[in-house]
């Protein structure tokens, strides 16, 4: 301490952060303020979430192998469930296949819900039985190497959508393939979001959920599509599934992204989400970490049927 000028102070200021007690950092920054009080101070944090938010190789090594963990689990569901099955069942079937898989199990509290449970935003109760021509919604992840993966999936009960099941699944999917091409080098966080709303906007239009008055008639704080989809398209993922990592400057190669549209619709019963992880690159689409996850609802009909 003698030597140096500056001592850099880690600060806890994850968007998300939700820690109300005094921890044990807290009170190691006391002791230095204390001690040291003609030093100057400075925060870690921006440094920190400068180098985190961009991956290195081997961490997308290790992402990856989590999203192939999650892929192997999700195979094995797609031949589990049916109608009958229950919420917690099929919440087994994913942990078996993580753990036999090496990984410690699910990367964050799994959420699996079927049919109006999809609309409830956080359901972790898991707990009621799938009902034949439901929807289950299915947002699970592997944890590897102390790395999240990060997918959701909305699969058939019976094994085949209704007709209107499955024009709400493709919308759901062309949205978020077309968010998925938007991630690349240079571009803002906030004109991503924007950019995501119009896409959706139109395809709810398309769906018959929104019509043209509702759009005109929209206020830019609170656009029309947020009835129907009113969360975040995408959040940095790491060692954190929701990970540390610059918002508010341009998009950077080896940033790695959680793609998550939905659409809710309790008035049907059920509730659509579809989330993939990828990772930008420069000169080159994003990198889809779980492109090999069956997600074209035609394929997820075939392998259930299979
Ligand atoms: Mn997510």
């Amino acid at each position: 301490m003698g030597e140096a000028e500056t001592v850099y102070l880690n600060t806890n200021e994850h968007y998300r952060q939700a820690v109300e007690t005094q921890t044990r950092e807290d009170r190691f920054i006391e002791k230095v303020k204390r001690e040291f009080p003609a030093h100057k101070v400075a925060k870690s944090f921006p440094i920190l979430e400068d180098i985190r938010g961009v991956k290195e190789p081997e961490e997308i090594d290790l992402l990856q192998k989590a999203c192939d963990i999650t892929a192997q689990g999700f195979n094995r569901v797609l031949q589990f469930v049916r109608p009958g099955v229950w919420e917690y069942e099929i919440e087994a079937e994913y942990l078996h296949e993580f753990i036999r898989n090496k990984s410690k199990g699910f990367a964050y509290t799994p959420i699996i819900a079927s049919g109006n449970n999809a609309n409830v935003l956080h359901y972790i109760e898991n707990n009621k039985e799938c009902k034949a021509g439901d929807l289950i919604l299915m947002d699970v992840g592997a944890e590897y190497a102390n790395y999240s993966s990060d997918m959701t999936r909305t699969i058939p009960v019976s094994g085949r959508f209704s007709p209107r099941q499955k024009a709400v699944y493709d919308a759901v999917n062309r949205v978020k393939d077309k968010a998925t091409a938007l991630l690349t080098p240079g571009v803002l966080w906030k004109e991503y979001h924007k950019e995501v709303g119009l896409i959706m906007t139109d395809e709810l239009i398309g769906l018959g959920l929104l019509d043209k008055a509702d759009v005109q008639n929209q206020s830019p704080e609170h656009p029309a599509y947020k009835k129907y989809f009113m969360h975040g398209t995408s959040h940095h993922l790491g060692l954190n599934t929701h990970d540390y990592g610059v918002l508010k400057t341009p998009m950077k190669e080896g940033m790695v992204f959680t793609v998550e549209p939905g659409i809710y619709i309790p008035d049907e019963g059920f509730g659509i989400r579809l989330e993939d992880d990828v990772v930008i690159q420069q000169d080159a689409a994003p990198l889809n970490l779980m492109g090999h996850i069956p997600i074209i609802s035609e394929e997820i009909e075939d392998l259930m049927n299979a």
